[in-house]
């Protein structure tokens, strides 16, 4: 009884949050297939106290295979997604890589999880800082409509892999021992030029696209509109990184289609959403900060304002773990809906 589930990219900084998250949520699973490139192939991982051994990833890792779950970047997924698909798999996939295909569902289950009815064997998780994002405005939209939304982030190096969190440790170390330090991955591994995160603020998440926008801003557009099924709605994004570890932060500004809301009504509104925790309480310095939701579900969002000039414009502060929400967690909620939704026998 269970599923046989396989993970793709199992020792990675999302791949790991995969593995617990499917322990905490006690998924059912018959079988656990570990898969990696092979520098981590022969280690051994620990799945509700049992050893299990990573393999390399092959062509025929996916035989027998009921849920795959893929997160070793976008090239390892458009290698492997076929094979998986042609074992029998679903592959709830974790990268980039299918996000914008007209066949594949991009999906965040308190917003469109009926779009997973459609799928044809590949499902897709969206990026980490729009999924956060779009759980907050989804309740807004449907209540009153949403017409623009500008955000910036305050992202966490963890979005960035494992070995940007080594990155930001070690450098902070460094700084703080007055040693030298070369940074080496951060912004954006491969780049020609590399900057320091330790006590810093780098202004570029992932690269530039010809119309001056980063890729990861783009991904907040475009994968927005896909997602709430708004094509026409107005997105415009700025993402930076800072030296945190792990959870996203957002400063949201959006404009519904209705004058006349109370801030007071979107706040009510929110505290009941499906997957947001409100915090804002101002008047006792309540709102979410990341180093408070690290390792929870959840969406928080606090510091709620009404703009002061537009009529139908509101300003809130979005927090969440990246690698949970953001990642692990809203596959594992997608391979829970599979089930719910009798996709998955
Ligand atoms: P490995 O441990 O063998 O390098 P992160 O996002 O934290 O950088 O993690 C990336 C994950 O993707 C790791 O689990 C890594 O495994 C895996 N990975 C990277 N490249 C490949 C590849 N070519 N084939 C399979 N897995 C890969
Ligand atoms: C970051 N949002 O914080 C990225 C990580 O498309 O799934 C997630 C990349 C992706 O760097």
């Amino acid at each position: 009884d269970g599923y046989h589930v396989a993970v793709l990219g199992a020792t990675g900084a999302v791949g790991q949050q995969m593995l617990n998250t499917l322990e905490q949520k006690n998924f059912p699973i018959s079988t656990l297939t570990l898969l990696s490139s092979p520098r981590s192939a022969g280690k051994k991982l620990l799945f509700k106290g049992v050893e299990h051994t990573i393999q390399e990833v092959n062509p025929d890792s996916f035989s027998g295979v009921d849920i795959a779950l893929f997160s070793a970047g976008g090239s390892v997924s458009k290698e492997y997604a076929e094979h998986a698909v042609r074992h029998g798999a679903i592959v709830i996939d974790n990268t980039s890589a299918f996000r914008m295909e007209e066949s594949v569902p991009l999906v965040v289950p308190e917003v469109n999880e009926q779009a997973l009815l459609k799928h044809q064997g590949i499902i897709a998780n969206p990026n980490c800082s729009t999924i956060q994002m779009v759980v907050a405005l989804e309740p807004i939209r449907q209540k009153y409509g949403l017409n623009k939304v500008i955000v910036s982030t305050y992202q966490a190096v963890s979005g960035s892999g494992a070995a940007a969190v080594d990155e930001l440790y070690s450098q902070t170390k460094a700084i703080i021992h007055n040693e030298s330090y070369e940074p080496a991955i951060l912004p954006v591994k491969g780049e020609k030029n590399h900057y320091q995160i330790a006590f810093n603020a780098i202004p570029q998440i992932d690269k530039f696209e010809e119309n001056g926008f980063t890729f990861e801003e783009m991904k907040m557009i475009n994968e927005t509109k896909k997602i709430m099924r708004l094509p026409d709605l107005h997105v415009a994004a700025t993402c930076v990184r800072l030296p945190v570890a792990t959870g996203h932060s957002e400063s949201v500004y959006f404009e519904i289609n209705e004058e006349g809301i109370s801030v007071q009504e979107i706040k009510d509104l929110l505290a009941t959403a499906p997957g947001v925790i409100l915090q804002d309480d101002p008047d006792n310095q309540i709102y979410p900060m990341p180093a408070d939701c690290v390792g929870k579900s959840d969406v928080f969002i606090g510091r709620i304002r009404k703009d002061l000039d537009e009529l139908k414009g509101f300003h809130m502060w979005v927090v969440s773990d990246n690698l949970l929400k953001g990642a692990a967690w809203n596959s594992v909620q997608i391979a829970e809906s599979l089930i719910n939704l009798g996709i998955v026998k």
